[in-house]
């Protein structure tokens, strides 16, 4: 299947979506929220993918909604951006947090706005020393969306999380990854191997342990550690089920490498 806004592949089990929007730093139109989530839909589903990784063609990773492109109302004046955000960027925050796969994020240039915060909500970011983190959404007198407000406070604290989202100023991805916000940055010419490498690695472990894992870390974020015990419980009865464990104890009292099957 061609697509006009986006490239996505499969290969090895490894699903890799990428933003392709280059001339407008790969910001959003409603046809690239429509094709993201119809490629995202096809990672939930097909259970031959065991991790996916987004990325963006140019310079820039997404710089969030594309301005030049009124989606959002038919009233020019006082567009309705709440419903545009739940039509569009909500679903979409929700989807790679609901995800059952591990969703790496390789981001090569400058990600503003939401495309900040997509970036944030994805499972292991790496970035190029180069690429930006903007909560350009001041700039234009609106606030952080997508979760940015949330991701923001729970990674980096409330002070450094009000002060970029007032200030609108550019993060460095050093910063970035000093501040918690993403796993590390590299050098800009190690960035899409460094990105695929992990995505490789992550197609190859207990796919499903990877999915309760997922699952309690981000559960973890708002959990008393009375309700995390009980979720870690839980999680770990049905990561005890699986023919992973199995194999994973096998080979471990083998002294061989495991061989994972997603199940
Ligand atoms: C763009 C964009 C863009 C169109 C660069 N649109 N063309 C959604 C909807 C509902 C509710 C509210 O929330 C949202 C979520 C949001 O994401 S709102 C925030 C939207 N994004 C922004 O405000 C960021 C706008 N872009 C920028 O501030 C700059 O482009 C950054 C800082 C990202 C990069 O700056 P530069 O490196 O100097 O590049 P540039 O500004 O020259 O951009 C390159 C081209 O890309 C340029 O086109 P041109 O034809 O002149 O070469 C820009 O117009 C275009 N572009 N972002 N969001």
């Amino acid at each position: 299947m061609s697509y006009d806004t986006i490239e996505f592949l499969i290969a090895d089990s490894v699903a890799r979506l990428t933003f392709n929007r280059p001339k407008k730093l790969n910001s959003f139109n409603v046809e690239m929220h429509e094709e993201v989530r119809s490629v995202l839909r096809k990672v939930q589903r097909d259970k031959d993918i065991r991790s996916l990784l987004i990325t963006g063609n140019g310079r820039g990773f997404c710089a969030g909604q594309d301005l030049s492109y009124r989606n959002d109302s038919t009233d020019e004046a006082k567009p309705n951006l709440g419903t545009s955000l739940e039509k569009y960027y909500n679903p979409l925050i929700r989807m790679l947090s609901d995800l059952e796969v591990p969703v790496v994020c390789a981001v090569n240039g400058v990600a503003a706005g939401a495309g900040a915060n997509i970036a944030f909500a994805c499972d292991i970011v790496v970035a190029a020393r180069s690429a930006t983190f903007i909560q350009a959404f001041s700039r234009i007198g609106l606030i952080p969306d997508s979760g940015g407000t949330w991701q923001m406070v729970h990674s980096m604290g409330r002070a450094r999380a009000m002060a970029l989202a007032m200030l609108g100023s550019e993060l460095s991805a050093e910063h970035a990854a000093e501040w918690g916000m993403i796993w590390r940055c590299v050098d800009d010419d190690k960035l899409q191997q460094e990105g695929l490498d992990l995505a490789k690695h992550l197609s190859a472990q207990p796919t499903q342990a990877m999915a309760y894992i997922k699952r309690a870390i981000n559960r973890a974020t708002t959990n008393s550690l009375s309700h995390q015990l009980d979720t870690e419980r839980d999680l770990q009865e049905l990561a005890g089920q699986t023919e992973d464990y199995l194999e994973g104890v096998h080979a471990f009292l083998e002294k061989r490498p495991a061989k994972f099957v997603g199940r």
